[in-house]
């Protein structure tokens, strides 16, 4: 059956649909196909209710029933009454380890259960209690529950009308309810139309009659049906939906809820300055050539929201995988631009809103949502991916460098492009096949004609240490033939139309059904098609590739599956959208990790994502263009991905549609060589651009940066590992860093990676010299724009700023806005005084070959002739990791001294020295020491054994830059020191 109600036209429908697909003008999305708030009713009677509760000065219907309060350890239970409808709801409010609470609100006697079975898919562990310091109660209700008494942390449960806040020294920081949008439609039974009386009335004067019973008014037409383009969604449930307003009193920032090609900090979305009238929207959707500066729903959706400000950072985390739309509107605390330009004179821009106000709104579902009080982002990104799973440990070709196109057309095609990079002396380490590698568009099998002999291509790629990526998208093709079809559908593992009929929709195979990854069984079925008897042709070098998956229905509303169709337990699609293509992504990743008897790390990229994705794996931003607008939006949108706790993020290198122009293709490898998931890409209508194709000086400003990231690969795996174990993401907002200089609040064209590296990408044709804002102490910020002050004070008081040092020229920066030369060979990037980056700096072909060359650290001094760094290696492919063979060192640099110390969770482990063992040749080859203001007079190693020896150095006075020439140290060793005297 197709559809459920859609009545399609025969072929002709599809066939036209795939043509407008493959045939779409080249200017941008088409927003006609997808809705605005206004077009979805749930929003738009959201955003009704929040006006009346405005205009009614915030008064909230709902009332917490005193008598109904239980408190059990950590756990505060009541009945809520909205005392309108007299519908009784329960209210838990759970007080959790680590700053964090969870507050769920859900029908006391549904008329039937509403989904609550998204923690199974997105927690990655059940949240421990904790018992609160004191419990204080007035007669109406109203609970304060002190959690911290010296930080001064505690909950405010206001009893009538509802509404929680979350205090930290004693101040509200976030607030649920407070100006009276929380709303909870309860499920209802749909009212029968009355029937007309008939009694003595003409015919003329019954069908008149008949006509005004049928005529509902349009809003309650929209509650049990509604329309949007030719589609109607039956609704069978009726309105269901479920909003609450957040406020964070006293920040004036918050960022999150990705995907949105958008800034990093959000914008208002209700009248402000600069700001959207849409909300942000999160419903994964397949929006190719989407528009920058845009709040449009993309291809993923994590509905976390991060407030920061100078002391403090807060978070939300709202747990619902409906269709959901937030507000965002800011407040003024009263004070004019000007008033605050005069008492902040040295901030650029100061803020102008002090508080943020929200409002979130999910079509179905409960309110399951998190709270995290930090204090810091750091604190942050620890309590919000202990709960929803730490980032997956990557293996180490995958943070390398891809080469993909739609399509790398043959066996030999791969073989020449596999060539192109050895002749023209270029890093890669994957090769990717886009879809019309396989039979037909039926994944994991091959077309015969064009791959004769996969296994060949994988072991010739694999003897160069490289591997090979497919895709494997989930529509599947209906073929009786075509054995993945044939089994789902004999097992009854497709999603069902209501009528209980495999669901039926248009893909890139033609007529396709989708398997329901939220039926354990057809997980475990799934899982088990990677074995290497089931994906025939494949070897351990092989990963995968998940597009698709929002999922992506070209005949489908909006572009993706009806919202009716009904998945395993009975569930509508509706409920769980946003979650699918997620749960697709880790059966994928499961099913890679097992078809080996020793598991190895899987790597698969999915398109959609939801909380959680950051376990299985990474994700990139689909389908942008070749322009520079869309260059410069890659930065927000990886940050804002990354502060939510998905730190393996990348966009398409060179824009997926569409031609760039040499320098753009050059500006776009700069700013991806940056970037977590570094990944070129091409649409099957462009010219091919593969990195040597334009000539000089292009092909070697390619080389360069390429080579540039395989020289950093052991600072990025080790900041991938902080990920995994501390969610901290890699690629890092100024704000994380520097979460007290205001002036980076919200700042999106520069970026750190890690705490040392800031990076700075050129994204203006043209540009030959670019801005860069250097943060350094409180001291440099106050001087900021008057440098007269500064070079004063640097005088008087021989006060050293902060350094930070141009990461190619070694040229010390002080603290503050630079204009800096950026000629198309040149990305600013500069190290930040205090930090040791660790390097491997010798050219390989992959970064296979890379795993036993010797290092390189870059010592850039602080003000005080101190700095600090850490390495992180292990195999880079299995999990030995887990149970210990692995290295981790930190390098500290003082007075003069290198030393350096393990900082291994279980050092003598036998894993631990088994690793370190295999690893004891490996050796520092050099160091380079920025801010050495002296020449030595000597260099000398003192090695494991306590015997000492000179080395060799060079100072170069005008950088003030020391190399030490091969100290012989082993990177494993744990007692040498290197001594400058
Ligand atoms: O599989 C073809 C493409 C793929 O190359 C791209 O990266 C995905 O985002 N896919 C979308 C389907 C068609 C896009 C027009």
């Amino acid at each position: 059956m197709l559809l459920g109600r859609q009545k399609l036209k025969p072929l002709l429908l599809p066939l036209l649909l795939l043509s407008v697909f493959l045939l779409h003008s080249s200017i941008a999305v088409k927003r006609d196909d997808f809705k605005t708030c206004d077009q979805a009713a749930f929003c738009r009677r959201n955003r009704a209710y929040a006006d009346k509760a405005l205009a009614d000065s915030g008064h909230s219907p709902y009332a917490l029933l005193p008598e109904s309060i239980r408190f059990d350890d950590g756990l505060f239970t009541a009945d809520v009454r909205n005392t309108l409808t007299n519908v009784i709801l329960t209210f838990e409010l759970h007080l959790l380890e680590d700053n964090t609470a969870r507050l769920r609100i859900n029908e006391k006697k549904p008329l039937k259960p509403r989904y609550d079975e998204l923690p199974a898919f997105v927690l990655a562990k059940e949240p421990v209690h904790i018992k609160p310091e004191k419990v204080a109660q007035d007669q109406d209700g109203t609970t304060i529950i002190t959690l911290d008494a010296t930080k001064k942390t505690k909950v405010v449960v206001s009893a009538n009308p509802l509404r929680v806040d979350f205090l930290v020294d004693d101040v509200p920081v976030v607030s649920l309810n407070d100006r009276g949008f929380f709303n909870f439609e309860h499920l209802r039974k749909k009212p029968e139309p009355e029937q007309p009386k008939m009694v003595d009335q003409s015919a003329e004067q019954q069908e008149d009659a008949a006509a005004e019973v049928t005529e509902q008014p349009e809003e309650e037409k929209q509650l049990w049906e509604e329309t949007f383009k030719t589609w109607t969604d039956p609704k069978p449930n009726g309105p269901e939906s479920v909003a609450m307003d957040i406020s964070f009193p006293g920040f004036a920032y918050v960022y999150g809820v990705p995907e949105h090609a958008s800034s990093l900090s959000l914008k208002e979305t209700r009248g402000g300055d600069n700001a959207y009238t849409e909300p942000y929207r999160l419903y994964n959707l397949d929006v190719f050539e989407y528009e920058v500066d845009n709040p449009m729903a993309l291809y993923g959706s994590i509905p976390f929201m991060l407030a920061h400000r100078k002391d403090l950072s807060a978070a939300v985390f709202w747990m619902n995988a409906a269709e959901t739309w937030i507000d965002v509107v800011k407040t003024q605390d009263g004070k004019s631009q000007s008033t605050l330009r005069r008492l902040l004179p040295f901030v650029t821009n100061p803020p102008t809103k002090s508080s943020t106000h929200t409002h979130w709104i999910s079509e179905a579902g409960i309110v399951d949502l998190f709270v995290f009080l930090g204090p810091t982002n750091e604190d942050i990104f620890r309590q919000y991916t202990a709960l929803t799973g730490a980032p997956a440990m990557p293996a180490s070709f995958a943070i390398a460098y891809h080469q993909c196109r739609w399509n790398y057309i043959n066996q030999n095609d791969v073989a020449e492009v596999d060539a192109g990079f050895d002749t023209h002396d270029i890093p890669y380490d994957v090769i990717w096949l886009d879809i019309e590698h396989t039979d037909g568009k039926r994944y994991m099998t091959w077309d015969e004609a064009k791959f004769p002999d996969p296994m060949k291509m994988q072991n010739e790629l694999a003897a160069k240490g490289r591997k090979l990526v497919t895709i494997v998208d989930p529509h599947i093709k209906r073929d009786d033939n075509y054995h993945i079809s044939k089994e789902a559908q004999d097992l009854g593992l497709f999603v069902k139309t209501p009528a209980g009929d495999d669901y039926e929709g248009w893909c890139w195979p033609g007529s396709s059904s989708w398997v329901d990854y939220t039926n354990p069984a057809a997980r475990n079925w799934w899982i088990k098609k990677f074995a290497f008897d089931q994906y025939k042709h494949t070897t351990e070098n092989l990963h995968i590739w998940n597009d698709m998956n929002e999922p992506s229905v070209f005949n489908g509303p909006e572009i993706t599956m009806q919202k009716e169709m009904i998945h395993h337990g009975q569930w509508e699609h509706r409920v769980l959208h946003n979650v699918f293509g997620t749960i697709y992504h880790g059966s994928t990743a499961q099913g890679i990790k097992n078809r080996t008897p020793i598991a190895t790390r899987p790597f698969v990229l999915s398109r959609a994502f939801f909380a959680g994705t950051q376990r299985h794996g990474a994700i990139w931003t689909g389908d942008n263009m070749a322009t520079w607008d869309q260059l410069r939006y890659t930065n927000p949108m990886l940050l804002t991905i990354g502060v939510s706790g998905l730190p393996f993020a990348g966009a398409d290198v060179g824009g997926f549609f569409n031609n760039p122009a040499p320098d753009l293709l050059v500006r776009w490898y700069q700013a991806g060589a940056f970037q977590p998931f570094l990944r070129a890409h091409a649409h099957i209508d462009t010219k091919r651009r593969e990195p040597w194709l334009f000539g000089e000086p292009y092909t070697t400003i390619i080389r360069d940066v390429l080579r540039e990231r395989y020289k950093l690969l052991p600072y990025w795996y080790t900041l991938f590992f902080d990920a995994h174990r501390k969610g901290i993401p890699a690629m890092r907002p100024m704000f994380v860093e520097f979460p007290k200089d205001e002036e980076t609040f919200a700042m999106d064209d520069q970026f750190m990676v890690g705490a040392g590296l800031l990076v700075k990408p050129v994204t203006t044709e043209g540009a030959d010299t670019a801005e860069v804002y250097l943060p350094g102490d409180e001291i440099s910020i106050l001087v900021l724009h008057h440098l007269w002050t500064l070079a004063l004070i640097q005088k008087c008081f021989a006060i050293r700023l902060q350094p930070w040092y141009d990461y190619r020229s070694f040229k010390p920066y002080p603290p503050r806005r630079h204009t800096v030369a950026a000629p198309l060979d040149i990305v600013p990037v500069f190290v930040r005084g205090g930090h040791i980056i660790p390097r491997r700096d010798r050219p390989r072909r992959s970064s296979a070959g890379m795993k036993l060359d010797p290092f390189t650290l870059v010592i850039a001094l602080d003000n005080k002739g101190q700095s600090t760094g850490t390495l992180y290696l292990d195999d880079g492919e299995t999990y030995a990791f887990e149970t210990g063979a692995y290295i981790h060192r930190s390098f500290h640099y003082a007075s003069g001294v290198l030393t350096t110390r393990s900082l291994h969770l279980d050092p003598t482990s036998a894993a631990a020295r088994g690793f370190a063992k295999a690893l004891e040749g490996v050796r520092v080859e050099r160091l380079i020491i920025l801010g050495a203001l002296q020449q030595p007079a000597k260099v000398i190693v003192k090695d494991e054994d306590g015997t000492e020896r000179q080395v060799e150095f060079e100072w170069v006075q005008r950088e003030k830059r020391l190399t030490v020439r091969d100290p012989r140290v082993s990177v494993v060793g744990d007692k040498w020191s290197v001594r400058v005297v």
